[in-house]
């Protein structure tokens, strides 16, 4: 899946604090329609042991189109679902111990919120960064905005060598932006998962961007 991730441009992420479970396999089936080119479950609160039939069901969804299915936090959970990734925030532990936990080619992710913690990133072996929040947003409720102005260099420095994905706040009306600021793959949460159709809104956003997958 590695080669699928490089191809990645919009990440989709199926959050059960936007979606009930009844909706999350159908909605996120719309954001890989829509072209989402790598999905996250990210179940905050959520005990990860009634996840599992979620997670499998969606690693094998994932699978019809080709793209990796990662989970956010719950080592444990991506392995028992056999999950392509595992997303790991600053707090939730050393890279090479979940890799050594991890099936052998399993993509570790890290979220960043600074150029510094970005180049660790790279450093210690993240397969792919998240970098932001760009904005603040009710999605990741008391984390400030980074704002636009290290995009640039964190491409320059990070992007160029792993896949850097922009996150936090991004909509329609901030995209050009976003793209202007550097950003050349981004993380779309609320906006999508909140949309009357997901499916056409992904693909908008990707060809709004000049993006494909
Ligand atoms: N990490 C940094 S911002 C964020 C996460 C998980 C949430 C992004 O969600 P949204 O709704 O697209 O702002
Ligand atoms: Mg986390």
């Amino acid at each position: 899946m590695k080669d699928a991730l490089q191809k990645a441009t919009l990440y989709g992420i199926c959050d059960l604090g936007y979606l009930s479970l009844d909706r999350a396999i159908p909605v996120s089936r719309q954001l890989l329609v829509g072209g989402a080119g790598i999905l996250q479950l990210r179940a905050k609160g959520h005990d990860p042991a009634s996840l599992l039939d979620l997670a499998r069901g969606l690693r094998v969804l994932c699978e019809e189109f080709a793209v990796p299915f990662i989970v956010n936090d719950h080592l444990q959970l991506a392995k028992e679902s056999q999950a392509h990734g595992l997303h790991l925030g600053q707090d939730d532990g050393d890279l090479e111990e979940a890799r050594q936990f991890l099936e052998p080619g399993t993509l570790i992710g890290r979220s960043t919120h600074s150029l510094d913690q970005a180049k660790a990133a790279w450093h210690e072996g993240a397969d792919y960064i998240g970098f932001g929040p760009l904005f603040p947003t009710p999605t990741k409720k008391g984390r400030p905005g980074i704002g636009l102005e290290n995009i640039s260099m964190m491409q320059r420095e990070v992007g160029a060598k792993i896949p850097a994905f922009c996150i936090g706040g991004i909509k329609p009306d901030n995209l050009p932006q976003v793209r202007e600021a550097g950003a050349s793959r981004v993380v779309v949460v609320s906006h999508l998962l909140q949309s009357p159709e997901p499916a056409a809104e992904t693909e908008r956003l990707i060809s709004r961007l000049g993006l494909s997958t």
